[in-house]
């Protein structure tokens, strides 16, 4: 049987995960799926195999739940252990609203997605790389990781964290030859501003009104670029927004639209 590489994604059922599922399939990686949508993950699963031939794992598991996760990952079978590269996607922001006003369960949701979710799935899939000698791990920060902005607040304080983390993981696993990557993309348009807005769809598109944000697609390009260095290369952090956003707090909107 033919060993191709593997890539485990989680939050793969929309927006940047979903993006990466189908660049790394299209270059013949297996892949692992994970998000908590069940019929999207059948379906994502179904259409990866018929158009890429490559073989998908669905593992439907909320990241914030230890025990579902734990399970998950260690009941894999052999074969798929061998985890080449890791994507901890799986994130959201919950609201907008300042500090002093904040909903303490949007709160309490992106710490334990944004925060705890990563952990638990990274503190896995690191000893399987370390078996092996080798793997990524591509965090998705953002650059609200960066820099804080109006109303971000807790958002912030969670990417902020992977920030953190990342830089401690790259430490922690050097002697393991393991390389650990941060994306930060700025705004982009994916299913990201109608969870914070709690399903408002014309709340949603107004973010991205006035302006070209990125694609999950270029979220793809980026994360397999990273993924196909040669073995001697790191990728530490890569920022990267649209050409109408300068940062968190500005973006140049065309005043005609
Ligand atoms: P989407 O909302 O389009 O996708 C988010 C994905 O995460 C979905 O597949 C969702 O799947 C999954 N997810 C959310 N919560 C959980 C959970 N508890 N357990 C498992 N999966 C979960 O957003 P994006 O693609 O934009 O966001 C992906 C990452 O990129 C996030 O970490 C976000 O913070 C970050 N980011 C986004 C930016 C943007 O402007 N879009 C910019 C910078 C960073 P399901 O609901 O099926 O579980
Ligand atoms: C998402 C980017 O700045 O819209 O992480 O919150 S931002």
């Amino acid at each position: 049987m033919i060993h191709r590489k593997i890539i485990f994604i989680t939050g793969a059922t929309a927006g940047f995960g979903k993006a990466i599922a189908y660049k790394f399939a299209a270059h013949g990686w297996d892949i692992i799926l994970n998000g908590r949508r069940r019929d999207r993950l059948s379906r994502i699963e179904q259409d990866l195999i018929e158009q890429f031939g490559i073989r998908v794992m669905s593992l439907p598991f909320d990241v914030r739940n230890r025990v579902e996760v734990m399970n998950a990952i260690q009941n894999l079978p052999h074969d798929w252990k061998s985890i080449d590269v890791l994507v901890n996607n799986a994130g959201l922001a919950s609201g907008l609203s300042t500090i002093q006003e904040g909903d303490i369960d949007d709160w309490e949701v992106m710490i334990d997605t944004n925060i705890k979710g990563l952990l638990y799935v990274s503190r896995m899939v690191m000893p399987l790389m370390i078996q092996k000698k080798q793997g990524l791990i591509i965090n998705m920060s953002s650059i609200a990781g960066k820099e804080a902005y109006s109303r971000g607040n807790v958002y912030c304080a969670t990417k902020h964290a992977v920030d953190a983390l990342t830089k401690s993981m790259r430490i922690d696993l050097l002697e393991h030859g393991i390389k650990v990557t941060s994306i930060d993309p700025g705004a982009a348009e994916t299913e990201f501003s109608l969870v914070r807005f709690r399903g408002d769809a014309e709340r949603a598109k107004k973010a991205y009104s006035g302006y070209t944000p990125l694609h999950a697609e270029d979220i793809a390009d980026i994360a397999y670029f990273a993924a196909t260095r040669p073995p001697h290369v790191v990728l530490n952090d890569i920022v990267v927004t649209p050409l109408a956003q300068a940062n968190t707090s500005y973006i140049h909107k065309n005043q005609m639209e």
